[in-house]
């Protein structure tokens, strides 16, 4: 068995790697959890297990994938090495399907029908300007009605009655291309919700893929993921998560849900969605409920940067030969791509610029290093932005070009002006181009 298949196994992993703090103080579901995970994020701390939130019988652990040191211990490879496992990981020709079980821990505690009121399970209310709790952190099963395949996704959920959800689902996802079969048949379609799972599990459902995303997860972890049919649903879902929720969403029935903190970082709308109707919830012994900070860090991580640095980087190499590293960074929530490449031609840069512009239509500001630069310490590019650029020269706008309808510079079309920044060393402009340099060193081994 593969060292991380669960959420307790990676737990595990993450407290060896000092990557994990169990908070004992209580917390508040209502805000507080989700203000010290955030400052947690920012301040570059561990992951947060809440053992003691006020009213949940269950702890909540959250920002499993926040960062890109956390990232490369759910992969198992270096922090640089996320990108190429990540790349091997979607091609679907690596891909390796779940492996059916007839049990699974979750099926230890079972409830059904009336039993069911979703208004006791601990889902936090995350920011002020959310419209109230919502599950963030749970990926939801779904098949395709046609075909049959399994497809994992994030849909958040908002909170509606003991047995109703508000579930939110844009337009071009599968999930939504299921839907509207049935609802062309006038039928339901079947959906559960996994939460508390092996970080792969939770990569994988943020991909865009033309499969079972639970395929992705049996790449990352070289063996099929095991899955069990549900209780009261027709459905494969992960054995070993920590609580599952299954029901349907009912055909041609919207409500409004939302506003909800976004990805870009900005609250978005109330939206019209469809409703889930919940039919049972059944969890493991003692389980682990986990959610994901919506707006912040981890959000960004699994939609934005995971799923899109392996295509950027396949543009980038198209172009260069000579790249070094890519990264999509969190704080610049998806629209920001950084390159580091060992360039040969003066013009290379801005070449690798225009291929990560046209790898996604997210990407608005690309800015090309040289690679003695860490591409994932925004100190390190902001150095070599503020002292390798001169603005006059060596960085291009192509305005009017197509971007993300929510990137919130964009016009309501997404049509948004992106810039290209060659921050390499120009040599020649001046005699000094040795750069000052210290050895990195563990600090463990030298503070306390
Ligand atoms: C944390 C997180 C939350 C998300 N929330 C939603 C959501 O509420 N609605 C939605 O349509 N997509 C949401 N997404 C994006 C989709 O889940 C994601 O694009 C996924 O690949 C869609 O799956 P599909 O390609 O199988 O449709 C979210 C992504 C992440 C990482
Ligand atoms: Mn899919």
């Amino acid at each position: 068995m593969a060292r991380i298949h669960d959420l307790r196994s990676f737990l595990e992993v993450l407290e060896e790697a000092g990557q994990l703090v169990r908070i004992r103080k209580p917390v508040s579901l209502e805000y507080e959890l989700a203000d010290v995970a955030a400052t947690l994020m920012r301040e570059s701390g561990p992951a947060p297990l809440f053992e003691n939130v006020v009213g949940s019988p269950w702890p909540i652990f959250t920002s499993a994938v926040a960062s890109q040191t956390r990232a490369a211990l759910a992969l198992g490879c270096k922090k640089h090495e996320v990108v190429q496992v990540m790349q091997r990981a979607l091609d679907p020709i690596n891909g390796i399907p779940p492996v059916r079980v007839d049990d699974a821990p979750w099926k230890a505690n079972v409830r059904v029908g009336d039993e069911v009121d979703v208004r006791t399970l601990p889902i936090p209310v995350h920011a002020r300007g959310d419209g109230g709790p919502f599950i963030t952190g749970g990926v939801v099963v779904s098949k395709d009605p046609i075909t049959g395949r399994g497809n994992l996704s994030y849909n958040r959920m908002q909170v509606k009655g003991p047995r109703v959800f508000g579930f939110n689902l844009n337009e071009w996802r599968h999930v939504r291309q299921f839907l509207d079969v049935q609802e062309a048949r006038g039928e339901r379609l079947e959906v559960a919700v996994a939460i508390g799972l092996d970080p792969a599990i939770m990569i994988a459902a943020g991909a865009r893929y033309d499969d079972d995303e639970l395929r992705i997860a049996g790449a990352i972890r070289g063996e099929g993921v095991k899955v069990t049919r549900g209780v009261t649903v027709d459905l494969d879902i992960p054995a070993e998560a920590e609580i599952v929720i299954e029901g349907y969403l009912a055909p041609n029935e919207r409500a409004g849900e939302g506003p909800l903190a976004e990805f870009h970082g900005y609250f978005g709308d109330i939206w019209e969605s469809p409703v889930f109707y919940v039919t049972a919830v059944c969890w493991r012994d003692n389980p682990i409920f986990q959610t994901i900070i919506p707006g912040w860090d981890e959000h960004v991580y699994l939609g934005n940067v995971l799923p899109r640095e392996p295509l950027l980087l396949s543009y980038v190499q198209h172009v260069s030969k000579r790249v070094a590293g890519l990264h999509i960074p969190p704080y610049g929530n998806g629209f920001t791509a950084i390159v580091a490449i060992d360039k040969d031609n003066p013009g290379e840069p801005k070449n690798v610029a225009l291929a990560a512009f046209t790898a996604h239509v997210n990407i608005k500001w690309c800015i090309v290093v040289d690679p003695d630069v860490n591409i994932y310490d925004p100190a390190d590019v902001m150095w070599a932005l503020t002292t390798r650029v001169d603005w006059g020269q060596d960085v291009f706008l192509v305005p009017g070009a197509q971007g993300h309808e929510m990137d919130p510079t964009a016009d309501m079309r997404g049509v948004h002006t992106k810039i290209g920044v060659d921050a390499t060393l120009h040599k020649g402009r001046r005699e000094y181009t040795d750069r000052v340099s210290y050895e990195w060193v563990d600090l463990k081994e030298y503070l306390g």
